[in-house]
């Protein structure tokens, strides 16, 4: 055995029990029985969604989790949970957890365990094999935003610096491309610029494509928060039931965003409801933007949105009259086929009507996954580690002086996005492919088409906490991963938010945490000595640090994990001089949580070179798959409840969750609809697009207008339906909309 991996191994034997095995969710949630009474607690974030709650581990006297309840004193949160932050531990101990790296044996074709040398030495032998014969950039990965920043920048740097890769990419690419690139044009960064403060402090809130009710719940609980008597609008085709328990809701036609946004814009300057003051001293081209506005007239936009005109002026009346106007985006909004310049739209209304850098206001992104903003920032696939830049020379020698390494590793041009690796897989250029936590064979766009793509592949690796998720049953190679509670490192949260996670159980069997795998790759591989430095989670996040110094994204005044946790996490920018100045009194958000909540720009001065933020638009396009006579339908696609998580690998695994959502897929159809296809409530129904179909048990609710219908992604069939279209900008798959027939199936 490797030295190094002896350690490993034996380092993990830590703290823990053997003898007690505790489901914590048999306690039901949070109760823990007096006999059980834990010996200590510690605090750490949740690892799903990128609200980035405080949740409370209660350790036996081993230091091993018993259960969990909340932190009442953490300012995200306050004591609240979603019931998956409520069953956080449970998937932990799942029995199909795998507990020993498995390799594919030729000769029986399965999957059989084998120990870690192997695994490593088939790993490299078969990589090393492809570059060999195909070319250094024949290798790619997938990887994830849902593990720690300091393992997303070692995977990043290995991948590229080490293992000569220049095309890698996540799932952030899924969820949060468009964001990244929108905010990256217009405010010079990607920089979200709220703080969750901001949520009780408008006088409007105003959704657009996000339903917090189901995808961030305790988001949600801070807008119930305000004390404001706000508007609250929502923009969804769908009556979500967000849009419910909102007091306005805009039912726009799908993918009709842009032209709404434009028409909001134009009415507004119509109306004189601009702040010219902020538009002159803090933004560039608005003239420009303000003579394109003319052709969205207030006849265009509602024939075009399919909204009454009351509806637009009603909601032009919020935005005029309202001082504390924010405006929140999730998926509706970015995964479009023209989905950065809606974000910008989005961005645009802000900037003209001053409403950015004052409490309650803001053009603001809600993030999707517990870490996808740590990917945004160190992902090393479209930014350089820490926001700089492939193309230019200094990032890529600054970089490297960092790092310790020659600059003339650093590739000098950013990845190739998911679809275009893929693309690449199919053409042949890339052979080789390393998926790291997350689930492609179930959540990529038009999904039918992977098996045939995985078939061009010569060796998939597949690293995950399970070997029975759609993709790790494909894999040549699985490598046993350690989860969130079974290792150390920093989730970023939605309001740039450090929040620190830490190991309070063992992984099971050989399972290591991603950190240590990709050390153990490293040195097998023989590049090991350019990783010296990253020797532990903690040392890494030292680095990153130093990464950060000068960059808008700095956090280089955080001494240390003790640092973040003592502090209740720490936003960033957070430099040397905000460690030392006390925090203004007004930014505080009570007394009773004295920790900073702090917004971007409330100095008017943005990342671009010259300080101003820069309208951005185009010419709205229609939807690339329009409904036919064949296929008459829009099918919208997205969460289906807060007890479910993606793809099910985690969620899945806990009776509790189970109980909280439906188990089989269903189809939100319209009682119109419903009554012409003759369909009965409950019938199982076939759903079809061109690419593929999906039987769904029909829920006939007016939830939905007539002519669309709702699928919730968690089944493994919805993307079977989808179509491949991509915004140009971002190259974020369009999930949300295309055209399908509903049939009726005469027999089960
Ligand atoms: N319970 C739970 N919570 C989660 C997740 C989960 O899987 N389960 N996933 C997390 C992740 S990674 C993400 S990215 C977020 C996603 O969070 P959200 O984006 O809030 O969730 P979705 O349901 O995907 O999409 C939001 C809404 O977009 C609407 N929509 C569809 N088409 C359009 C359109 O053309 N225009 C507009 N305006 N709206 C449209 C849909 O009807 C849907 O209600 O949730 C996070 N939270
Ligand atoms: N139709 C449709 N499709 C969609 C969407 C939609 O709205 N509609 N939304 C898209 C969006 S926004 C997203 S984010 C994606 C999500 O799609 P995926 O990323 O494919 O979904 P997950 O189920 O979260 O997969 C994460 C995997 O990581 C594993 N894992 C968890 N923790 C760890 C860890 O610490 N280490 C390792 N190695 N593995 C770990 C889990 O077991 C799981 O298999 O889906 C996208 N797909
Ligand atoms: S809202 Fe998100 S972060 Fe909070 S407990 Fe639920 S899943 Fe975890
Ligand atoms: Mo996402």
């Amino acid at each position: 055995m490797i030295p190094q991996l002896e350690d490993l191994l034996h380092a993990r034997q830590g703290p823990m029990t053997s003898e007690l095995v505790l489901r914590p969710g048999d306690f039901g949630l949070g109760r823990i029985p007096a006999r059980l009474k834990p010996a200590a607690t510690t605090d750490m974030v949740c690892g799903f969604c990128s609200t980035g709650c405080s949740l409370r581990v209660h350790l036996n006297e081993r230091g091993q989790a018993i259960n969990l309840t909340t932190n009442p004193h953490y300012s995200v949160n306050q004591g609240m949970a979603c019931p998956k932050g409520w069953e956080a531990l449970t998937p932990l101990s799942a029995p199909d957890r795998v507990t020993t790296p498995l390799l594919r044996n030729p000769a029986t074709g399965n999957l059989e365990p084998v120990d870690w040398p192997t695994a490593l030495a088939a790993f490299v032998k078969n990589f090393k094999g492809i570059q060999e014969r195909h070319g250094k950039t024949s290798l790619s990965f997938l990887s994830t935003g849902q593990i720690v920043m300091e393992e997303m920048a070692l995977l990043g740097a290995l991948a590229k610096f080490g293992m000569g890769m220049t095309d890698v990419d996540s799932n952030t690419r899924q969820c949060m491309a468009t964001s990244h690139v929108a905010y990256k044009q217009s405010f010079g960064f990607d920089a979200p610029p709220f703080t969750y403060k901001d949520f009780e402090e408008s006088d409007a809130l105003i959704f657009i494509g996000a339903n917090p009710c189901i995808a961030h719940p305790i988001m949600w609980q801070r807008v119930m928060m305000n004390k404001h008597n706000p508007d609250i609008v929502v923009i969804d085709p769908r009556r979500t039931e967000t849009a419910m328990a909102a007091t306005l809701h805009v039912p726009l036609l799908p993918k009709s965003d842009l032209v709404l946004l434009y028409g909001l814009a134009n009415l507004l300057i119509e109306r004189g409801a601009i702040k010219q003051d902020f538009i002159d001293a803090h933004t560039s081209s608005f003239a420009d933007f303000a003579s394109f506005l003319r052709e969205f007239t207030l006849d265009r936009t509602a024939r075009e949105t399919g909204l009454p005109a009351e509806t637009l002026h009603r909601l032009v009346d919020i935005i005029a009259t309202r001082e504390r106007v924010s405006l929140w985006w999730t998926m509706g909004v970015n995964q479009g086929h023209e989905s950065t310049r809606t974000a910008q739209a989005i961005i645009n209304l802000a900037l003209m009507t001053g409403n950015i850098g004052r409490p309650g206001t803001g053009a603001n992104s809600i993030t999707g996954q517990c870490n996808a903003m740590g990917s945004r920032l160190f992902g090393n696939a479209s930014s350089l580690l820490g926001g700089y830049d492939f193309a230019k020379a200094e990032h890529r020698s600054h970089v490297a002086s960092i790092l310790g390494i020659d600059p003339a590793l650093i590739p000098d041009r950013a990845s190739l996005a998911y679809d275009q690796i893929l693309d690449g897989i199919d053409k042949g250029s890339i052979r080789g492919l390393w998926v790291i936590a997350t689930n492609t064979a179930h959540s990529w766009i038009n999904q039918k088409t992977f098996p045939a793509i995985r078939e061009k592949l010569e060796f998939l690796v597949v690293q995950d906490m399970y070997a029975t998720t759609e993709t790790a049953r494909m894999a040549d190679l699985v490598l046993p991963a350690a989860g969130w509670g079974e290792k150390d490192g920093i989730l970023i949260n939605s309001e740039r938010r450090l929040g620190i996670v830490k190991k309070v159980s063992r992984a099971p069997g050989q399972a290591l945490s991603d950190f240590a795998i990709f050390k153990l790759v490293a040195d097998a591989w023989g590049c090991g000595h350019l990783f010296a430095k990253w020797s532990s989670p903690e040392a890494a996040f030292q680095i990153l640090k130093e990464l950060s110094r000068r960059q808008p994204c700095e956090f280089t005044g955080i001494s240390s994990y003790e640092h973040i946790d003592r502090s209740g996490g720490i936003q960033w920018p957070f430099t040397d001089k905000d460690a030392i100045a006390p925090t203004p009194i007004h930014e505080r958000t009570s007394t009773a949580h004295p920790e900073r909540e702090r917004r971007l720009f409330s100095d008017g001065q943005f990342f671009t070179p010259d300080r101003r933020a820069k309208f951005l638009f185009d010419q709205p396009r229609p939807m690339p798959e329009l409904p036919d006579a064949d296929y008459p339908m829009i099918l919208l696609t997205g969460r289906g409840s807060s007890a479910q998580w993606h793809t099910g690998s985690r969620t899945d695994k806990s009776d509790v969750l189970r109980k909280l959502a439906p188990r089989e897929l269903y189809v939100e159809i319209n009682p119109i609809d419903a009554d012409r296809l003759r369909i009965a409530n409950n019938e199982l129904v076939r759903v079809r697009s061109r690419r593929g179909e999906a039987d769904a048990l029909a829920l006939i609710t007016s939830t939905v207008q007539p002519g669309q219908i709702y699928l919730p992604m968690h089944f493994d069939t919805v993307n079977r339906l989808t179509f491949p279209a991509f915004d140009p900008h971002s190259r974020q798959p369009s999930y949300k909309a295309c055209a399908v027939r509903v049939e009726r199936i005469k027999k089960r």
